[in-house]
């Protein structure tokens, strides 16, 4: 009884001074069960995070398993991680993130900053003002920020003649109980917390919106109304709704869902001591029916973050997205613990399972700044990373190979 105690002990003792993490969990406030799964688990193809080495074991042992010689520890933490190729954005956040040494106000600076970079930067046109024009010709916004410490989150949705999408969901995570703030009474509350109201609006988008409408409003979101939204413009009035998806389907296809019509940038800070914040910004999808709201800004959709564990962010068609909480799930898939990898496939093949026409990626980091991406309905997906892992501590661009296309599977009538 007392030789097989000894021998479990034994065998932990050798899981842990094997594990890749180990070098961080010096540093990195208590580790669970979870991340221990996690870490030692962790198989990842899509990046190369697990570059730490295990240290060879000093205890005396009769016939001691093959290990790895010393290595020297590459760290991982802190770290900034957002989706596409948004570089100039996560630079800017990675100098906050390393102003000091750290530490929650940090991540959330991060995070805010760098995503409010690329909302100024107008990040492809597809974050901040004057992009995505909804039907009205209008640029509406979503975003959100998570603390991982605490689970708050702030965000606003649809947010109308405000610039600073990013800021007011701090100040709605700082400055109030509730969650999330839309339309117009979020803009009245961004005026009352001090940002100021401007049109959106730019020649470009107004440009847009132009075209579209003189292309009879093609592609728009509309099905089962009257005159037929393929071929016309609105006022539509609604038609009996047909009890099959196939129509939905061919829709999304002819709209090419794809970059330029439907980025977000989801942006991922951690600091060494494992406190996370993810936050979001974007102007949605390109011609919306005004009102809609996007993945963004729904806390487990767009983003999710516990310290407990590590965070997620998602970007791509939001409508399909928000249907099932893909940042949520990869985050749970590690708590359970899956590798990163395993965990950001969770998430785009819970979507691909319903829905085979849908583009859109997922990124997942653990606690202990180990990252993977997948995607689906691309080619590639690319990613910005710094953390002191990437050669001279640089912020760099990487990619990830997507999920190659599915049957089209034809959808039987209910
Ligand atoms: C949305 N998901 O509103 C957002 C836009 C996007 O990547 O592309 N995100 O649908």
């Amino acid at each position: 009884m007392k030789l097989y105690a000894a021998g479990c002990i034994w065998v932990f003792c050798l899981a842990f001074t094997a594990s890749p993490g180990r070098a961080q969990w010096t540093k990195s406030a208590k580790p669970t069960l979870a991340t221990i799964l996690t870490t030692t688990s962790m198989t990842s193809t899509t990046s190369k995070p697990t570059s730490v080495q295990p240290v060879a074991d000093q205890h005396p042992v009769a016939n001691p398993l093959p290990v790895a010689a010393p290595h020297p520890v590459v760290e991982l933490l802190p770290m900034v991680i957002n989706t596409w190729n948004f570089t100039p954005a996560n630079a800017f956040a990675w100098r906050i993130l390393k102003q000091s040494k750290g530490g929650l106000r940090q991540t959330r600076n991060a995070v805010v900053e760098g995503c409010s970079k690329c909302e100024k930067l107008q990040c492809d046109r597809t974050v901040g003002y004057g992009g995505s024009p909804d039907e009205m010709g209008e640029t509406t916004l979503d975003a959100m920020v998570m603390d991982g410490s605490t689970m708050d989150v702030g965000a606003v949705a649809g947010l109308r003649r405000i610039k600073d999408a990013v800021k007011v969901a701090r100040s709605v995570l700082e400055h109030t109980q509730h969650t999330m703030l839309v339309g117009d009474a979020a803009s009245n509350f961004a005026n009352a917390m001090g940002f100021k109201s401007e049109s959106l609006t730019t020649p470009e988008s107004k440009d847009i919106w132009l075209q579209w409408t003189a292309e009879n409003c093609q592609p728009n979101f509309w099905r089962s109304v009257h005159p037929d939204p393929r071929v016309s413009c609105g006022p539509y009035s609604p038609q009996p709704s047909p009890l099959t998806r196939w129509k939905e389907d061919r829709a999304r296809t002819e709209y090419e869902i794809g970059r330029k019509n439907h980025d977000t940038i989801g942006m991922i800070a951690i600091d060494v001591e494992s406190n996370i914040h993810a936050a979001t910004s974007t102007n949605g999808a390109r011609h919306k029916i005004p009102g809609r709201v996007g993945d963004s800004p729904i806390p487990g959709a767009g983003a999710y973050a516990d310290n407990e564990v590590g965070a997620a962010v998602a970007t791509g068609d939001g409508d399909i997205m928000m249907r099932f909480l893909p940042s949520l799930l990869a985050v749970e898939a590690m708590r359970q613990g899956k590798s990163p990898a395993a965990a950001a496939e969770v998430g785009i093949r819970r979507i691909l399972k319903h829905y085979k026409e849908f583009m859109g990626a997922v990124i997942a980091v653990d606690r202990l700044g180990n990252y993977a991406a997948a995607c689906y309905g691309l080619k590639e997906f690319p990613f910005v990373v710094s953390s002191p892992a990437k050669p001279d501590n640089q912020t760099r661009l990487e990619k990830v190979k997507c999920i190659p296309p599915q049957e089209i599977v034809t959808i039987v009538p209910l």
